[in-house]
C-alpha cells in the first residue's frame, strides 16, 4: 500500500488484544450517515465491533432503547490451505492498520504464518463513502508469501448482531482477560432478518433486517468483485447471513483481490421514496462500473472538500497538531448535512457508550465546530430537534408542565431515554429528571448558529417554534417565591455531583436568557416576516400576551444580574456545602477523587464534577465583568476534579479569556489526548466526541482567542509557546474567513466576492478586511 502521511495517520503497529477495542474505536471509518468500528473484518474473541446507522435504534430486549449495532458489512473470512486467517487460529508475524485521515481509507496488511511457518499476507482497505453517504466497500488481498496454495474468501453481510446492554459483574478483584472482556454483558437483540438471498443477475447478496421494536427496515446489497475469476464460487445463504465464496488456486507471491460494494438504506432514510432493498441494490448497481477504485476517488474528493472547510493547522508541536486533526477527522465522520432528523450521540457511531443517546454536548460543544466550518450540517444537528419537537412537548405534558422540554438523553423520539438506575441498580440517576437546563442549550445553540450563519431562515423553518415552545416550558416550571422572584428548585446543572438543589446558577441565568432571546425573536419576525409569525403562532397557539410575560418573567428570575457579583454561588446553600480538599491528581495532572468517595456521594461537598458557573462565564461573556469571571474561575476551577471529558475544554477557554493561562495547556491535552492516550480507559466504548469538539473550541476560542462580540468576530490570539501558528478557515455570513495567528502578527483573508468588506476585531483593534486582500497586523499578547 501506498504509505500516507505520519501527519494525516493514525496508525497500529502489532495486534495486542488488550488494545483491540481502544484500535476498534479510533479507526472508525464513517459519513454521518453510518459508522463502522476499526474491528478486523475476519473478528476476533473479545472483538467489540459494529457498525451504527445514524438514527436507527430499537428497544426490544433492552433496558433502554440503544443505537442498534447494524448488520456487519465488513463479514469476511480468508482460508488459506484449511487456515483460518485470523488472530485466533493463526500466528500474527506482523500486523499494521493505517487510518488515513485525509481520505477517510483504513488500510491494512497483516502476515499470518500457519503451523508449518508458512506465511500468508492479508491486506485489505476500507471505506465509507462521503461521495454516496449509503455506499461502503471494501478490497481484500492475499498473498501465499512462501508456496502456492488454495485461497478461500468468503465475504458478505452478516446480521446477525447484538447490542451490549449491561455491565458484566466480575467478581471483585478479578481482571478478565481482553479476550473475555465483552463475555458477561447481556446481549440485546434488535434485529429480525425478513429476507436474504441472491438478485437475479447473481452478483449482487443482499440481507433485509427489521428492528425488532421500532420496526425500521434495513437493506444491506452487496456486489462481490473478483479481480481474476476464481476457480470456484457460490453464494451462502444461512440463518441472518449471505455471502460470496470465492476459491482459488494462488501460485507462491501471487496475489488475488476481491473488491466488494455494499449498498446500505433503511425505511427511515428522509427524502427517499421506496422499498429500501430497491434503493440499497441500485446503490450498488449506481457503482459497479467504477467499481472500488471509482468508490475510494469519489469518496477522497468529497473528502478534500470537507478538510478544505475544515482543517486546523498548528505548526509547530507535532502531537497536538495531530490531536486536533484527529478530533476533526472524527466530527467530519460523526454528521451528515443531508439528515435533519439525526443528532450526534455521546459517542458518535463509534461505539455503544451512552447507546447512542444525544445530550446537550450536541449543542454545546459540537454545534461551534460545524456552525463555523460546516454551516449546512450544522442545520441539519438543529433540525433533530425540531424533528424530536413532539417528543419535547410530550415531556412536558408527562411532567405538568407547557410547552416542549428537551430530554436529557434523547434518541428518536425525542422522548426521556435516560436509564433511571446505574446498571448496578445502586445508583439512581437524577440527570434525567433534574438537567432541564438541556432545553436552554438547544435555545442557546439555535441563536448562535444564527448570529454566526446570518441564517434567519432558521428561525422561520424551525427555530422560532423550538424557541416558544420551550419558553412555555420554562414560564410553567418556574416557581414563584415569597419575595416574588421566580425560581427552580429540584434541578441539576452541569455539575452532576449536585442533585435537587434550587436556584441552580447555571440554569436559572440560561432560563432568563432563553426568555428574553425568544421575546426579541419574536420582535424582530413581527418585523420581518410577520405572515410567517402568524402561521407559526397559529399552529400552536400563541398570542401576544403570552410573549410578553416572558418578558415580565425574565425579569422576574432569580439569577445574578450584577456583572460585578464576584463568586456567584453554584446554587442555593452550595457555600455552606462541606469543603473536601483534592490532595491527588492522576498521572495527567488531574484531579482524583478524594480517598471513599465517588460520582454518587459528593453531594454535601463543594466538589464540582465540571463547571457551572464557569461555563456561564464562557457561553455569556458579556453579561459578567473581567474581575467577575477571573473570581469564579478561580474560586471553581479549585474545587472541580473534572469526571467529565467536557470539563477541561471549557476550563482552558475560561481560563485564557480571564488572563490566566497556567493550565490550559495541560487542558487543552486532557481534551485533545482523552482518545488518542485513551487516558480516561475507556475509549474501547467509543469516541468522546464531545471532547474532540471541545478541544477544536480550545484552539479556535481559547488559543486563538476567536469569539462572536457585539456582531462582529473578535481575535485575541494568545498562543502557548510551544506552538508557532494556529491556522483554520471558519465561515462567517457566508464568507470564508482564513486565519493565520502568530506569537506577534497575525494574517486575515476574506474570501468573497470581489468588493465585499467585513469588519473584524483583532487585539482590540477593528480591521477592516476587502474580499482577497490578506490583512496582516501586530498581535502580540499582553505581557
Ligand atoms: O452530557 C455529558 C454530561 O455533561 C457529563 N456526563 C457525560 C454526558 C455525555 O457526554
Amino acid at each position: 500500500m501506498s504509505r500516507p502521511d505520519p501527519a494525516w495517520s493514525m496508525t497500529e503497529c502489532g495486534f495486542d488484544r488488550d488494545r483491540a477495542s481502544y484500535h476498534e474505536t479510533v479507526l472508525t471509518v464513517g459519513n454521518g450517515r453510518l459508522g463502522t468500528r476499526g474491528s478486523l473484518e475476519e473478528g476476533h474473541r473479545g472483538a467489540l465491533s459494529g457498525t451504527y446507522l445514524a438514527g436507527v435504534y430499537d428497544a426490544h430486549d433492552a433496558p433502554v432503547i440503544d443505537l442498534v449495532n447494524a448488520p456487519d458489512w465488513l463479514d469476511t473470512r480468508v482460508e488459506v490451505d484449511g487456515l483460518a486467517l485470523d488472530v485466533d487460529s493463526a500466528e500474527v508475524v506482523d500486523h499494521e492498520r493505517t487510518l488515513d485521515l485525509r481520505t477517510g481509507l483504513l488500510h491494512r496488511s497483516t502476515v499470518f504464518a500457519g503451523p508449518d511457518g508458512s506465511r500468508t499476507r492479508l491486506t485489505t482497505t476500507r471505506l465509507a463513502s462521503m461521495a454516496d453517504r449509503d455506499l461502503c466497500a471494501l478490497r481484500v488481498a492475499v498473498t501465499p508469501l512462501d508456496r502456492a496454495a488454495t485461497v478461500v474468501i468468503v465475504t458478505g453481510i452478516d446480521g446477525r448482531r447484538h447490542n451490549l446492554d449491561r455491565l458484566p459483574h466480575y467478581p471483585s478483584g478479578l481482571a478478565p482477560p481482553p479476550e473475555r472482556r465483552w463475555d458477561k454483558w447481556a446481549r440485546s437483540t434488535h434485529l429480525a432478518t425478513a429476507a436474504r438471498g441472491v438478485t437475479g443477475d447473481g452478483e449482487t447478496g443482499f440481507l433485509v433486517a427489521d428492528t425488532i421494536d421500532s420496526g425500521i427496515r434495513i437493506a444491506y446489497a452487496c456486489a462481490v468483485q473478483p479481480v481474476v475469476a476464481p476457480d470456484r464460487h457460490g453464494w451462502l445463504s444461512e440463518h441472518g447471513r449471505v455471502a460470496r465464496r470465492l476459491e482459488f488456486a494462488v501460485a507462491a507471491g501471487a496475489t488475488v483481490v476481491v473488491d466488494k460494494l455494499v449498498g446500505v438504506a433503511t425505511s427511515r432514510d428522509p427524502g427517499t421514496t421506496g422499498e429500501p432493498l430497491g434503493r440499497a441494490t441500485a446503490t450498488v448497481a449506481a457503482h459497479r462500473a467504477g467499481g472500488f477504485d471509482g468508490a475510494a476517488r469519489d469518496s477522497a474528493a468529497a473528502w478534500d472538500l470537507l478538510w478544505r472547510d475544515s482543517e486546523p493547522r498548528i505548526v509547530g508541536h507535532d502531537k497536538d497538531a495531530f490531536a486536533l486533526r484527529f478530533g476533526v477527522y472524527h466530527l467530519l465522520i460523526a454528521a451528515n448535512p443531508d439528515d435533519p432528523t439525526v443528532s450526534i450521540g455521546a459517542k458518535s457511531m463509534s461505539g455503544e457508550g451512552y447507546r447512542g443517546h444525544v445530550f446537550w454536548d450536541s449543542e454545546i460543544l459540537l454545534l461551534p465546530f460545524y456552525v463555523y466550518t460546516q454551516p449546512r450540517t450544522a442545520r441539519a444537528l438543529l433540525g433533530y430537534r425540531y424533528h424530536t419537537l413532539p417528543g419535547a412537548r410530550e415531556l412536558s405534558a408527562e411532567h405538568g408542565t407547557r410547552g416542549a422540554r428537551y430530554a436529557w438523553e434523547s434518541a428518536d423520539t425525542g422522548r426521556e431515554e435516560c436509564p433511571l438506575w446505574t446498571p448496578d441498580g445502586t445508583d439512581r440517576f437524577w440527570t434525567r429528571d433534574e438537567e432541564i437546563h438541556v432545553s436552554a442549550d438547544v435555545a442557546y445553540a439555535i441563536a448562535e448558529y444564527v448570529a454566526v450563519t446570518g441564517d434567519e431562515r432558521l428561525l422561520l423553518d424551525a427555530g422560532a417554534e423550538i424557541l416558544f415552545e420551550t419558553s412555555r416550558f420554562w414560564v410553567s416550571r418556574l416557581e414563584e417565591r415569597d419575595d416574588g422572584t421566580l425560581g427552580l428548585s429540584d434541578v441539576m446543572g452541569p455539575d452532576e455531583f449536585h442533585s435537587h438543589v434550587a436556584e441552580n446558577a447555571f440554569t436559572n441565568r440560561m432560563v432568563r436568557w432563553h426568555l428574553t432571546e425568544a421575546v426579541a425573536v419574536h420582535r424582530r419576525l413581527a418585523e420581518t416576516a410577520p405572515d410567517r409569525l402568524a402561521e407559526i403562532a397559529a399552529t400552536i397557539g400563541l398570542t401576544a400576551g403570552e410573549v410578553a410575560g416572558w418578558e415580565r418573567a425574565a425579569a422576574r428570575v432569580r439569577a445574578v444580574a450584577d456583572p460585578d457579583a464576584g463568586v456567584i454561588e453554584q446554587f442555593e446553600g452550595y457555600f455552606t456545602r462541606r469543603e473536601l480538599p483534592i490532595e491527588s491528581w492522576d498521572d495527567n495532572d488531574m484531579p482524583r477523587y478524594p480517598r471513599g468517595y465517588h460520582h454518587f456521594n459528593l453531594e454535601d461537598t463543594t466538589l464540582l464534577k465540571q463547571p457551572d458557573a464557569v461555563m456561564l462565564m464562557y457561553l455569556l461573556p458579556d453579561e459578567y465583568s473581567p474581575a467577575t469571571q477571573l473570581a469564579n474561575f478561580e474560586y471553581y476551577e479549585a474545587r472541580t476534579l473534572h469526571k467529565s471529558s467536557l470539563s477541561p475544554s471549557i476550563h482552558a477557554i475560561v481560563g485564557l479569556q480571564v488572563g490566566d493561562a497556567t493550565r490550559a495547556v495541560q487542558y487543552f491535552e486532557r481534551s485533545a489526548y482523552v482518545d488518542l492516550d485513551d487516558n480516561q480507559g475507556n475509549t474501547a466504548e467509543g469516541m468522546h466526541i464531545a471532547a474532540a469538539a471541545g478541544t477544536w473550541q480550545v484552539a479556535v476560542h481559547g488559543f486563538g482567542g476567536m469569539r462572536r462580540r457585539g456582531g462582529r468576530l473578535t481575535f485575541g490570539p494568545r498562543l502557548p509557546q510551544r506552538w508557532e501558528r494556529l491556522q483554520f478557515t471558519v465561515r462567517w455570513r457566508g464568507h470564508a474567513l482564513e486565519v493565520d495567528l502568530g506569537h506577534t502578527e497575525s494574517t486575515f483573508i476574506l474570501r468573497a466576492p470581489d468588493g465585499v468588506r467585513e469588519e473584524i476585531v483583532v487585539a482590540g483593534e477593528p480591521l477592516e478586511l476587502l474580499a482577497g486582500h490578506p490583512a496582516t497586523v501586530k498581535t502580540a499578547p499582553p505581557a
